[in-house]
């Protein structure tokens, strides 16, 4: 097992990874930009490292500091968390070339699963549903055509650097597709340096489903469910649920199944998330995520399994704790995202925290750093808290979750907690008739 885990990251996962660490007797170093000097998991780490200015390129995203805080620190793991450096093969790949171990899957697999094309293609040899979509990448506007003829219209041009939508056309028909292919070479191109493109059927009214797998890199895996990612504003989920609560046990299992043997048979090691499209009874696979996500705790809820614990022994190179026989269901859990953002129109809202009381009790559980008298910064994610709710069944936690909302008291600045309480209410959230468009149809007022 490692000594000592530098963690590089920031906010609520920062002081999740600290936990985890401490809980396994693992000596913590938290590195931190100079605006975080009063973050919570710096005062809790047994040492801290100030590795730039607020600036994540400068700070958090900074390699060379990273690496020296290792160096100056004898750090013999690294946990990235999500964001920033997560997803980042080269930054796997230095820690590898200096024997510091990279608290994730390899550097391969990073790479591959980063490229969206690569990604499908062996999604499909693994036996993983895909969306019906060109071969590979559709480099003239003649093969465009011949692809989405193929497919059928409507069609989605996707970057094959892509990821978080940015770089993603649709073409209802034939007339809109040489436009839709060309403005997502060329935005592709500015995002992501990369102009490649592929076509997928778009899929209108879709649910966003993904299976949790775990896997440690020597054949053992396993999936830990389902959750249900819909809710969402501009690629920015707010409220997540597991199991997903669209589908039933036998499809959970059978999709699930898929997963985790296509996780054993890649040699997949560390968490990973497979995210999928769910319409009309069908799964259809759109990416991997090869990190812990920010919605693991809901995961973690109903199935007793400490993900992030999980993440650290399989690094260390120990076999996974868990089989698939052994893990078990229990009841739903919901969990919705504390952003310092006005409720309604979703500006920043960074500021002092006047006054906090968390909610508490049966069921609830809070991951988040922030506190009384603590001053949330302007230069990052806007994320400041995660409230995770459990109960016997659906109906049950969601009336946790109205009544965690009524204790909740954030003072200072404005957060999104106004708007899940009035979500809670909300006859279609009640009855989990949601797809990826809900919300965004909810807060233009028009509702579907
Ligand atoms: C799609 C789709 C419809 N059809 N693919 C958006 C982000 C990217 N990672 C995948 N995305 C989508 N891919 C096909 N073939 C609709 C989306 C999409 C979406 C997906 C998941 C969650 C929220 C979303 C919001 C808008 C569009």
């Amino acid at each position: 097992m490692f000594s000592k885990v530098l963690i590089a990251n920031r906010g609520e996962i920062a002081l999740r990874i600290l936990r985890a660490c401490k809980e396994l007797g693992i000596q913590t170093v938290a590195v931190h930009s100079s605006a975080d000097a009063d973050a919570m998991h710096v005062r809790l780490a047994d040492e801290s490292v100030c590795i730039g200015p607020p600036a994540a390129l400068d700070s958090y995203l900074n390699i060379p500091s990273i690496m020296a805080a290792c160096e100056i620190t004898g750090a013999d793991a690294v946990h990235p968390g999500y964001g920033f450096l997560s997803e980042n093969a080269r930054f796997a790949r230095i820690l590898d070339e200096h024997k510091i171990a990279f608290i994730g899957p390899s550097a391969a697999h990073i790479e591959m699963m980063g490229d969206k094309i690569e990604a499908k293609r062996t999604a499909r040899k693994l036996g993983i549903p895909c969306v019906p979509g060109s071969a590979g990448a559709v480099n003239t506007q003649a093969e465009a055509l011949g692809a989405a003829r193929e497919i059928g219209f409507p069609v989605l041009v996707k970057a094959a650097s892509g990821g978080g939508g940015r770089g993603m056309k649709v073409a209802l028909n034939e007339g809109e597709l040489a436009v839709a292919w060309s403005t997502a070479r060329t935005e592709a191109k500015a995002a992501f340096g990369d102009d490649a493109v592929y076509l997928e059927k778009y899929l209108g009214k879709p649910r966003h489903i993904e299976v949790q797998v775990l896997g440690d890199g020597r054949g053992n895996a396993v999936h830990i469910g389902t959750r249900d990612c819909s809710l969402q504003r501009r690629h920015q989920k707010l409220w997540e649920e597991a199991n997903a609560p669209s589908i039933t046990a036998a499809e959970r299992d059978r999709i699930g199944e898929v997963c985790a043997k296509a996780t054993r048979d890649m040699k997949y090691s560390g968490a990973g998330t497979v995210e999928f499209l769910y319409e009309d009874g069908e799964f259809y696979f759109i990416e991997m995520n090869t990190r812990l996500q920010v919605e693991h705790p809901v995961t973690e809820r109903i199935t007793n399994i400490d993900i992030v614990y999980e993440q650290i022994r399989v690094a260390a190179g120990e076999k996974l704790s868990l089989v698939q026989n052994e893990i078990q269901f229990w009841g739903h859990a919901i969990e919705v995202r504390i952003n310092a953002e006005d409720p309604v129109d979703f500006t920043p809202s960074p500021g002092t925290i006047t006054y906090y009381h968390p909610a508490g009790g049966v069921g609830v559980r809070i991951d988040s750093g922030i506190y009384q008298g603590y001053k949330v910064p302007p230069y990052y994610d806007s994320l400041i808290g995660k409230l995770i709710v459990h109960g016997r069944n659906r109906a049950e936690c969601l009336q946790r979750l109205r009544r965690a909302l009524d204790e909740f008291v954030v003072d200072g600045i404005k957060t999104t907690l106004p708007l899940f309480r009035r979500l809670a209410d909300e006859p279609d959230i009640i009855s989990g008739d949601y797809n990826i468009h809900w919300l965004e149809a909810y807060l233009a007022g028009t509702k579907k």
